[in-house]
């Protein structure tokens, strides 16, 4: 059971959030909600490593669809999904989003079981849009990613400010790895965020960002979009709640707009 938020100031969150692209609630979750979610997310990223031996062993550093079908039964779904609606989380969501805001998916990032493969500078757009167009759309309505730490981590590296403003040469080079640059290399714009288990960080997927390889990482990200921003196209009808699911969520709106917008237009 989630408890009921009592230190989210809407307003300050909004404009941290707006200048900066991101902000930090420190022991937000208490330890029994970051129990119970753990509980949940370790069952799937169990059956998940199984499933996808070869690539976890030689690449990933991430998976999705944590609230699909494909590895958790109703309940743990059901937990997911009250997790992610839940008045903690939403209270954040709004603070952003003001108006209609849709889920769209989750994020699970681990350690790469190489240790040579190294943390890398990116804007998620950069996997989309080519130069010229991730300068536009980094003018736009920006995908807002909550992680949610299930262990102490080393946190993630972003460069303050870059959800508004284009790179500098520096940044470019590295994370375009251009100029014999590579995107692993430091930046000095970068700010590190240590994150612990019970904090959660609120940041723009089109910020300069990097995740930090190291200690025991396990982090949930859960992704929101604005519903009226282009990005249905995304979302994948299995990490939706059904009906007998959505019957069960205590608040659904941010499934249900998305599911409006999936099967309305
Ligand atoms: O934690 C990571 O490895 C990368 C995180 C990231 O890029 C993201 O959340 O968009």
């Amino acid at each position: 059971m989630v408890s009921i938020p009592n230190q989210v100031n809407s307003s300050l969150l909004k404009s941290n959030y707006d200048q900066q692209g991101y902000f930090v609630i420190r022991d937000y979750f208490n330890a029994a909600e970051i129990s119970t979610l753990r509980k949940v997310v370790l069952k799937f990223h169990q059956l998940w490593k199984q499933d996808n031996a070869e690539f976890y062993q030689e690449e990933a550093f991430n998976s999705s669809l944590i609230t699909g079908s494909q590895y958790l039964a109703f309940d743990d779904r059901l937990k997911l999904f009250n997790f992610i609606s839940s008045k903690k989380i939403m209270s954040l969501v709004d603070s952003v989003i003001s108006a209609n805001p849709a889920f769209m998916n989750t994020q699970l990032f681990f350690n790469p079981v190489n240790p040579q493969q190294k943390d890398f500078w990116h804007r998620d757009c950069q996997y989309d849009h080519d130069v010229d167009v991730q300068k536009k759309v980094i003018h736009d309505t920006q995908v807002l990613h909550l992680r949610v730490p299930l262990f102490d981590e080393l946190g993630m590296e972003l460069v303050p400010g870059t959800h508004k403003r284009w790179d500098n040469a520096e940044e470019f080079d590295v994370r375009q790895e251009e100029r014999g640059r590579v995107s692993s290399e430091d930046l000095a714009t970068g700010k590190k965020i240590r994150l612990a288990a019970g904090d959660v960080l609120v940041f723009s997927a089109d910020m300069i960002h990097r995740g930090l390889y190291g200690l025991d990482r396990l982090a949930l990200d859960i992704l929101v979009f604005d519903s009226a921003a282009s990005f249905i196209d995304y979302v994948d009808d299995d990490c939706l709640p059904d009906i007998s699911i959505l019957d069960k969520i205590d608040d659904p709106r941010l499934f249900i707009n998305t599911l409006n917008l999936k099967f309305k237009g």
